[in-house]
């Protein structure tokens, strides 16, 4: 049987964090009573990740895949195809909501859900400088790609179907991966909606906010011109 889950987990030198993180992952996936996957994608980590991930998944419905080079978005590029879930999720692993998923099945005719950070209803918890970086993107992604998605960032389940049609395209890798992902689903026509939601993060950010700035603007002007030489229409499902 299919499962309704696919869990998608990009994990990067998280050996110690794991042992603590995959049972409640799993305790929660539980909890909503429909069958489902995970997917840990680990790739690049030098703490033996890997040894550890499989440690964790004995005896779950969880699968642990690797690859060469540290990449979040080919890692997550590499799980969205791997499965054969309703919905591939994505979560990441100090980030997940057992919640989200049940407003995912609560939900009909829809295609792409968004927790967005910046919906109405959220309540977002992270320090002042995280909610700021947040902002920003979601001012470039209005401004650079001409989006109306609220945030491309965090939890995200998409329909199999859109992951099949549109995965194979997407450029992108590192952070950028899923937003491109989110941004040819919005051009395409396929149905999103986005719902509120709490964000906590189980844990502080280990990546450089600093560092993100220039790979991201360059990231979105890049997706714009492929978008553009591929001659995409905003509103149109090709
Ligand atoms: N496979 C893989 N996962 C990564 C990589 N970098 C970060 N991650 C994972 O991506 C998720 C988010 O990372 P985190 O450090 O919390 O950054 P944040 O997005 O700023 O909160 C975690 O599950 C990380 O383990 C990478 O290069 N490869
Ligand atoms: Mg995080």
């Amino acid at each position: 049987m299919r499962p309704t889950f696919s869990i998608v987990v990009p994990v990067y030198n998280e050996a110690e964090f794991l042992p603590e993180a995959v049972p409640t992952l799993i305790e929660q996936m539980e909890s909503i009573g429909e069958p489902y996957r995970v997917f840990l994608v680990e790739n690049g980590s030098t703490d033996g990740t890997a040894a550890v991930a499989q440690q964790v998944a004995e005896n779950h419905p969880v699968t642990v895949l690797s690859l060469d080079a540290a990449d979040y978005g080919a890692a997550m590029r590499h799980g969205f195809l791997a499965g054969d879930g309703d919905w591939v999720v994505n979560f990441d692993i100090d980030y997940f909501s057992a919640d989200f998923l049940k407003r995912v099945l609560a939900l009909d005719n829809v295609d792409l859900v968004i927790a967005s950070k910046r919906d109405p209803g959220s309540e977002d918890r992270r320090p002042p400088l995280r909610r700021f970086a947040t902002w920003v993107f979601n001012l470039l992604l209005r401004t650079v790609l001409d989006s109306k998605v609220s945030d491309t960032h965090g939890m995200k389940a998409f329909s199999r179907d859109l992951v099949s049609t549109l995965t194979p395209s997407v450029l992108s890798r590192q952070d950028l991966f899923d937003t491109e992902l989110v941004i040819r689903a919005e051009r395409a026509g396929y149905r999103i909606e986005e719902v509120p939601v709490v964000v906590e993060e189980m844990r502080v950010t280990r990546s450089s906010l600093v560092k993100r700035v220039p790979r991201t603007i360059n990231g979105l002007l890049r997706i714009r011109r492929t978008l553009a030489d591929e001659g995409q229409v905003v509103g149109r499902r090709s």
